[in-house]
């Protein structure tokens, strides 16, 4: 409750951060991106977690004006990287299904004068299936403008393939729990990592392991045919600045 009431005030006393995770290719480790992740530091509450505030800012709509000010910031953030790194933003399915999405990303292009190329767009697969007619050209249009877009925790979602042939897709992200399944002896566990890298191979898209929590997986991960790696075991998620002094570090 106190967390309810909080809320509706966090975005105007400038309560929320971004921090960023890297992630790097597994060829040459280089980095090509990072996501951006929300942070909420209230003065008495403390930090608070996304798990437990993005469900409220959705049920009350809030996370519509939070949505646009992470992609106003984190577009802003990244004109300052090096080497022309690309940001992933994560779009809640409220945010998806507002009618204010392309406008919202357009207004964060243009005021942070971040090529669109750079700007990427985390989707999950629930909203991409809720009302997937609807979704359609919102994600065309958004594509239209060169964002790229990508399918979070892919694989937990839904049993439904038939809706990432119709979308406009460049990238699914395997799931952190795909992923720790390599490091069991389980063969049929092993393999759910492996499927998710031929469905998008498939498809003509790519792939980012998330959750790699020790580099003992990139050897296997490579051998999947998987693109890139984003986990502990290469950064954890940094504030802004932390960032920006490791990706100078030349990776
Ligand atoms: O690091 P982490 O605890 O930040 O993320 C927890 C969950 O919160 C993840 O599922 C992530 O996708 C989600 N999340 C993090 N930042 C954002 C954000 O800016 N917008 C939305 N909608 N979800 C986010
Ligand atoms: O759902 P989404 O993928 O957007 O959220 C990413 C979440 O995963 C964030 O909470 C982030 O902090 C967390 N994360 C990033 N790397 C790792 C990792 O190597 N292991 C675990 N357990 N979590 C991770
Ligand atoms: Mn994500
Ligand atoms: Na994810």
């Amino acid at each position: 409750a106190r967390l309810r009431q909080a809320l509706p005030e966090a975005l105007a006393r400038g309560e929320f951060s971004l921090v960023y995770q890297p992630q790097q290719t597994l060829g040459r480790g280089h980095t090509l991106g990072c996501e951006a992740l929300l942070r909420w530091q209230h003065p008495d509450l403390g930090l608070t977690a996304p798990e437990v505030f993005i469900p409220v800012a959705e049920d009350c709509g809030l996370i519509v004006p939070i949505g646009a000010w992470v992609l106003e910031q984190a577009c802003r953030q990244a004109t300052r990287w090096p080497d022309g790194q690309s940001v992933a933003v994560n779009v809640s399915a409220v945010q998806l299904h507002s009618g204010l999405l392309v406008q919202q990303v357009q207004h964060a292009l243009e005021a942070s004068g971040l090529a669109p190329g750079r700007l990427e767009l985390e989707l999950t697969e629930s909203a991409l299936i809720d009302g997937e007619e609807k979704v359609r050209p919102t994600l065309e249009r958004l594509r239209a403008l060169g964002v790229r877009l990508a399918i979070d925790d892919f694989g937990t979602g839904y049993s439904s393939l038939s809706y990432l042939q119709r979308l406009p897709i460049d990238r699914l992200k395997i799931d952190r729990s795909f992923v720790m399944a390599l490091t069991t002896p389980e063969a049929a566990d092993r393999s759910l990592a492996a499927a998710v890298v031929r469905i998008a191979r498939t498809l003509e898209m790519d792939t980012v392991a998330e959750g790699v929590e020790s580099l003992d997986l990139l050897p296997q991960l490579r051998a999947l045919g998987c693109d890139m790696v984003q986990g502990y075991a290469i950064a954890r998620p940094m504030p802004a600045d932390a960032l920006l002094d490791w990706l100078r570090q030349a990776r």
